[in-house]
């Protein structure tokens, strides 16, 4: 299905994009760790937040939370750390067809299993769960996809369902640094496409069992991963699919040094990781340097595909007094699609991380695109001294079924508070 452009629907409307710099936040819930994903149950208001310590809660559209979990997995967690982890449960998808097929998804980072290699840190679960009335079925969990890790970062974990029905998968590059070290195979897991590490995964959940492969990904009867659609990635935070052509991805991909990264995800997509980040070269010897001469396109010949934007890192000693060095960790978003700003109308809303790892500093962005052109500018946040969050992380991004974006944030870099709430994207007063 194609839809019409948003040019398109600009025209339609009457309205030309105008430019937006300020919204307005409307602290919704509170009293979480580290929230991290946030998904509508389907057919209501309500919504599902997910707490990356292993629980999962239902909201109504006032904010009030349900007495009960939604979703608890924290016996089924590998031991996280008290400080700053990446692991944990990472992400929520209802079935599609949802309640007829009564199932939601769920990423987690679990114990180590049983034959994973020597050493290695914990396995990302893919699993799935019957839902009976408003909460998840522990015990009708089912395990659809193992997949080990060799450290505690860069699970990625991010769940999203394609219009045809299919589930796509983020996984990191398996962490460390540069994509090389314990667990990394020489030239990067990112750019093996016989693991699933540092991919974009695309399985059918409604066959074969525990799932089955669309024929039409890109490796099917071929060598390379069947699961795969895309690879190349580092550590993704966020993805969606892109309204204006649905076999696209818009995904965050988390850089390490130099620049952060916003993808047009395309089916057998090669984004480069770790033969290069941004619009640059990367040389895991020298991980800082600029300007790094490396190829253009992988060993199978395949274009390295660049991201659609970038933006510097404000870690990097060169970097630190750049206007464009915006933040350390790109937060993926979501496209809106809501009634409340009209101006934000088909423009992907998304933040960084931090400015700093502490204390925490998180900021919004908006980025517009007209083609393959997209433009990104700052999105303040009304009552705040300079427009980013003062205290706070942002940590994800999520959509109602109406359309209006809301922002996850924590209080701190870890686990040590219940500082994390969720935040609607609402219009400045002025
Ligand atoms: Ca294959």
């Amino acid at each position: 299905m194609r839809i019409p452009s948003l040019l398109a629907f600009a025209a339609l409307l009457g309205a030309a994009q105008a430019d937006i710099s300020t919204i307005a936040l409307e602290k919704l819930s509170d009293g979480y760790v580290a929230p991290v994903a946030l998904a509508p149950f389907p057919g209501s208001d309500d919504l599902v937040v997910v707490d990356q310590i292993g629980v999962a809660y239902l909201i109504d559209a006032t904010g009030k939370r349900a007495e009960q979990p939604f979703l608890d997995v924290r016996s089924k967690l590998t031991e996280l750390k008290a400080g700053f982890d990446e692991r944990g449960l990472l992400d929520v998808a209802f079935h599609p067809k949802f309640p007829e097929t009564p199932k939601v998804f769920a990423y987690y980072s679990g114990p180590l299993q049983d034959g994973a290699p020597e050493g290695w840190d914990h396995t990302s679960h893919l699993a799935s769960y019957t839902v009976k009335g408003k909460a998840a079925d522990l015990s009708s969990e089912k395990v659809l996809l193992k997949v080990d890790q060799p450290q505690f970062n860069h699970d990625s974990g991010k769940l999203v369902f394609g219009v045809d029905g299919h589930l796509f998968v983020t996984l990191g590059d398996g962490g460390a640094a540069s994509d090389a070290g314990k667990g990394h195979v020489p030239g990067g897991n990112a750019q093996d496409i016989e693991q699933l590490l540092g991919k974009v995964l695309r399985i059918n959940i409604d066959e074969g069992d525990p799932y089955s492969v669309p024929q039409d990904n890109p490796f099917v009867g071929k060598p390379g991963r069947d699961e795969i659609y895309a690879w190349g990635l580092r550590n993704p935070w966020g993805v969606v699919v892109n309204p204006e052509n649905d076999a696209e991805l818009i995904l965050a991909d988390v850089g390490q040094d130099r620049y952060a990264e916003v993808n047009m995800i395309k089916k057998g997509g090669n984004y480069g990781w770790h033969i290069r980040e941004g619009f640059d070269g990367f040389d895991a010897e020298k991980r800082r340097a600029l300007g790094v001469d490396r190829p253009k396109v992988d060993k199978l010949g395949n274009a390295l595909i660049d991201p659609v934007l970038i933006y510097k890192n404000r870690n990097h000693p060169e970097f630190r007094e750049d206007s464009d060095a915006l933040g350390i960790s790109i937060t993926g978003g979501e496209v809106y699609s809501g009634k409340a700003i009209p101006e934000l109308a088909g423009k992907y809303v998304f933040g960084d991380w931090s400015q700093t790892f502490v204390p925490g500093k998180g900021r919004l962005f908006v980025a517009d695109r007209s083609g393959d052109k997209w433009t990104m500018n700052n999105l303040a946040v009304e009552g705040t001294p300079d427009g980013m969050l003062e205290g706070d992380y942002v940590t994800a991004f999520g959509k109602d079924r109406h359309g209006e974006v809301y922002v996850l944030t924590a209080g701190q870099a870890g686990f040590g508070g219940e500082k994390g709430a969720v935040h609607k994207i609402v219009p400045a007063k002025g």
